[in-house]
């Protein structure tokens, strides 16, 4: 019935970790059995060995009034003191926290005691502007310490940070301000990106403009580090530089305890429909996991490791994996400010040999990007202090994690593919790396403490060997606590579909193999219908993937009189295979190879050999807008795009 899903179950490739990294391992497999054995007191353990609890709590879970979750919540914490003091207290002033690389080159070497006092500054700048416990902060930022320095200055006060990407528009920004109701907006002039400035200021100028509606503007103070240099207008009274108030401020700064369900940080994440969800995360809970799978998970050694997660503050990955999880474990880490491409292809490996980077962390977009350039040139660089790797974001097929593994882990590192969402806060499936046998392609299996199941429509279990959709069956610490100022949004969103039993719906489509592993297979809106069989879009990518000719493929389903859906692929030719091969006939090509490779019902309708895709700023394949024009369509809205001109190239390819 499903056998169009089994082509990538048919993945039989196993690496399981070697016995040297296996013994070494921060997570042994007690783990499982600890948590299995009383789940509310394993979190209970883990929270108490990695934070410290100004005020103990005496109970773990509180779900009395679901979906409404409280953990931890008669204790108190200062989730910045968890981060920074501490460590200097523990005699780790002098580790470094950040080693910055600015995408000119200039660089900047921040230690805990040094961060730790920007903080402390930053937080009595905010004081000085009225902002206290619960407030809202926006932050706009690029890559720059300061923007680590900001979230940590914000949570210090119990305040609530919103950061948004610096690559949203004014009209973003706007709106997620006006949501949030912030007080103040700390921003930088601009930022380093692709080889030139990118300025932000005047987005943010104009986000605060009167727009003439005689709407209450709540932003009060904007603060402004300078980077960029760039000319910016100034309004006296509201801008302040961050580069006088800053040093001007005290570097005394007491971090005072917060209740542990107090509000930590708003981040705004898109839905199927309409106005971006404001997802709300609190601090106990939020913190525990995401130190406890910042370690195990990535099996961190403080001591001697150079963490490097690639992605945006902007994004969830930015706040559990740069900000939060590194800092409560005192790593050190290596912060990025541009883009992988400046000022040469090579600008990754490159930070990778020069801070012996140990374990990194990015996403399959980025890989298979890196597999279209080639391996000539991560190979010029030193890449053996790596010892794992961690995807995240979307599924990788089977080809990416097979290169990654080779060309970026040198044959030996172990794979950590980490499903999550900005709503679960932190990392819920995933490998341990010195415990799973890894399989290529597979996100596995939860995590020590955390339960998932795949279920059908009626919220059945369907069994291995069997596809649906994934559930998270019992409340875990880093879940989100609702939308802001919506909760009926969120009952709706995520709890209505299986309300009988008391399941989150992740609005992600699954499958578990045989041994129980589990695959995801994107959003359930990305799961075609072709003549009543079941196909993934992550399964076809994948196989088009696997051709020696591909280096990218997008796969929609669009309607068809026949059979529903139909499937149509819109692929990136390898520029190394265009030079030595006729691309005449390769459509046709294509389309046998899938059918070969994955049954004749696979065989996509259309194949479309373009020369970019659309991508979001988080780099998500837009596939509603291909759907668009697999489907004859004028194309719908492009505003989250990466890239606005992208879907007129693309339209006009096709033609
Ligand atoms: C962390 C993050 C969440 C959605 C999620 C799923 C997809 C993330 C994945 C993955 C397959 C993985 N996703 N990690 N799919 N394998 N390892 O990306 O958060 O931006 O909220 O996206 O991303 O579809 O539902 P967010």
């Amino acid at each position: 019935m499903s056998s169009q899903i089994d082509h990538l179950l048919d993945e039989t490739r196993r690496f399981p970790p070697s016995q040297e990294f296996a013994a070494s391992a921060v997570a042994q497999p007690e783990l499982y059995q600890h948590a299995h054995a009383d789940r509310d007191a394993f979190w209970g353990e883990q929270s108490r060995e990695l934070l410290h609890w100004h005020k103990p709590f005496t109970r773990v879970l509180d779900w009395s009034t679901p979906p409404f979750a409280k953990w931890f919540d008669d204790g108190e914490l200062n989730v910045a003191y968890n981060c920074l003091d501490r460590h200097v207290e523990a005699g780790n002033g002098d580790r470094v926290a950040i080693l910055w690389e600015g995408e000119p080159g200039d660089t900047r070497r921040i230690t805990y005691a040094e961060l730790t006092e920007e903080v402390k500054r930053v937080a009595n700048v905010l004081e000085g502007y009225g902002v206290t416990a619960g407030d809202r902060v926006a932050i706009y930022l690029p890559m720059i310490p300061e923007a680590v320095a900001s979230m940590l200055a914000v949570a210090r006060l119990g305040a609530v940070h919103s950061v948004v990407f610096g690559g949203f528009s004014a009209d973003s920004l706007r709106s997620r301000i006006d949501d949030a109701g912030a007080k103040v907006v700390i921003t930088a002039d601009g930022g380093y990106r692709k080889g030139r400035v990118s300025a932000l200021k005047p987005a943010v100028d104009q986000a605060l403009s009167d727009r003439g509606d005689g709407e209450q503007q709540t932003v009060e103070h904007v603060l402004v580090v300078k980077r960029g240099e760039n000319e910016v207008d100034w309004t006296e009274g509201r801008d302040h530089w961050w580069h006088n108030a800053v040093p001007a401020a005290s570097a005394e700064h007491e971090a005072r305890a917060f209740p542990a369900e107090n509000p930590l940080f708003i981040l705004y994440t898109s839905g199927t429909t309409g106005k971006p969800k404001g997802i709300l995360h609190t601090s106990g809970g939020y913190l525990t996991q995401a130190a406890y799978t910042h370690r195990n998970v990535f099996d961190l050694k403080p001591e001697t490791d150079v963490f490097w997660c690639t992605a945006d503050i902007g994004w969830v990955t930015g706040h559990t994996y740069v900000t939060y999880g590194p800092l409560a474990n005192g790593a050190t880490q290596v912060l990025y400010e541009g883009t992988p491409d400046a000022p040469h292809p090579g600008r990754w490996w490159e930070i990778i040999e020069k801070y012996g980077v140990t374990i990194f962390y990015t996403a399959p977009t980025a890989i298979r990007s890196f597999m279209k350039i080639g391996r000539s040139v991560p190979r010029k660089f030193d890449l053996s202090s790596i010892r794992l790797l961690g995807s995240v974001g979307e599924p990788i097929n089977p080809e990416a994690w097979m290169w990654y593994r080779e060309v970026i882990g040198g044959g030996n590192a172990p794979i950590v593919d980490t499903w999550w969402q900005t709503e679960t806060g932190a990392i819920m499936v995933s490998p341990l790396p010195g415990i799973t046998a890894t399989k290529p392609g597979s996100a596995q299996v939860p995590l020590p403490g955390i339960t998932i199941d795949v279920v059908d429509e009626a919220g059945e279990e369907v069994g291995n060997g069997n596809g649906g959709l994934l559930v998270i069956t019992e409340p875990w610490p880093s879940m989100l606590r609702g939308i802001w100022g919506d909760p009926e949004r969120y009952k709706e969103t995520y709890w209505d579909k299986f309300e009988k039993q008391g399941y989150y719906f992740a609005g992600d489509g699954a499958r578990l193999d045989e041994d129980g592993d589990l695959w995801l297979l994107g959003r359930v809106d990305d799961v075609m219908n072709v003549s009543g069989h079941r196909l993934s879009t992550a399964e076809i990518e994948s196989s088009l993937v696997a051709h020696e000719a591909t280096a990218e493929a997008a796969v929609v389903g669009a309607s068809d009189e026949t059979t529903g859906q139909a499937v149509v692929a819109f692929v990136i030719i390898k520029e190394s295979y265009l030079s030595a091969h006729d691309a005449a006939g390769l459509a046709t090509q294509l389309r046998q190879w899938v059918g070969e490779q994955i049954g004749a019902i696979a065989r996509p309708r259309d194949v479309y050999i373009v020369g970019e895709l659309p991508k979001t700023r988080s780099g998500k394949i837009m596939r509603r807008l291909l759907r668009d024009v697999a489907e004859g369509r004028e194309v719908g809205d492009t505003t989250t795009l990466a890239d606005t001109a992208v879907m007129s190239i693309i339209s006009a390819q096709v033609k």
